[in-house]
């Protein structure tokens, strides 16, 4: 017991990409899920970035360690080793800019060619606080989204509306994939791994993911 705040307090690692067109609101996503905050003025994401929270599914405790695009999104340059390994994908676009929802199937083209077939795709209409500048119907979102298989909600990073569904339920989905042996947890890139239980003290036997700490820098 009392490992309460030990890095090691959590039994899966799945990993979250964001990806979506600038300006639908991807930074901001991420720090209203890891800091339940809106910020406002969000500078332009520089450089990968991910923030993690560790969040509990079934009684298991999962850190989600969630990559925000970076900016390269503009270029649409996002590159390969940022899609690899994601066991969830959150596709964003905003609900008052129709030009982010016609990208959208590109977006999907790459999600699907450049991760695995067990990765969760959950489709985010983001900014629903400004409903009076609708450009995107839910009903027509919806049906995109069923079309293609996809899990979908609309949300508002500003006043947190919908943000710990979103996050919490793509987490549901992988961890039932991983119930149900969908999702091997052995094989590269599914996305997450898998910790034993938290008795060990500190060396760094994981090594990778845990150099950061809790958080990254992210700027935002
Ligand atoms: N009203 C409103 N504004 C938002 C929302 N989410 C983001 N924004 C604003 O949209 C702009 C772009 O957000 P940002 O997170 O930087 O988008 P990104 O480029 O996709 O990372 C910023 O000015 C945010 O303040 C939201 O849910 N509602
Ligand atoms: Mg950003």
């Amino acid at each position: 017991m009392s490992t309460a705040s030990g890095p090691y307090n959590y039994s899966y690692i799945f990993k979250y990409i964001i990806i979506g067109d600038m300006g639908v609101g991807k930074s901001c996503l991420l720090h209203q899920f890891t800091d339940k905050k809106f910020m406002a003025d969000c500078p332009h994401t520089i450089g990968v970035e991910f923030g993690t929270r560790i969040i509990e599914v079934s009684g298991q405790k999962i850190k989600l360690q969630i990559w925000d695009t970076a900016g390269q999104e503009r270029f649409r340059a996002v590159t390969r080793s940022y899609y690899r390994g994601a066991a969830g994908a959150l596709m964003v676009y905003d609900i008052t800019r129709r030009s982010t929802y016609n990208h959208l199937s590109s977006w999907l083209t790459d999600a699907r060619n450049l991760t695995n077939p067990n990765t969760v795709i959950f489709l985010i209409g983001n900014k629903s606080d400004l409903d009076s500048q609708r450009d995107v119907t839910y009903d027509e979102a919806k049906q995109f989204a069923d079309e293609n298989g996809l899990m979908f909600i609309e949300t508002s990073a500003k006043t947190g509306d919908g943000v710990e569904e979103a996050f919490l339920e793509t987490a549901r989905r992988i961890f039932s994939n991983i119930q149900d042996g969908s999702l091997d947890l052995n094989a590269a890139e599914s996305g997450v791994q898998h910790k034993p239980s938290p008795v060990l003290s500190s060396t760094n036997a994981n090594g990778r993911q845990d150099g950061s700490g809790n958080r990254s820098d992210c700027q935002c």
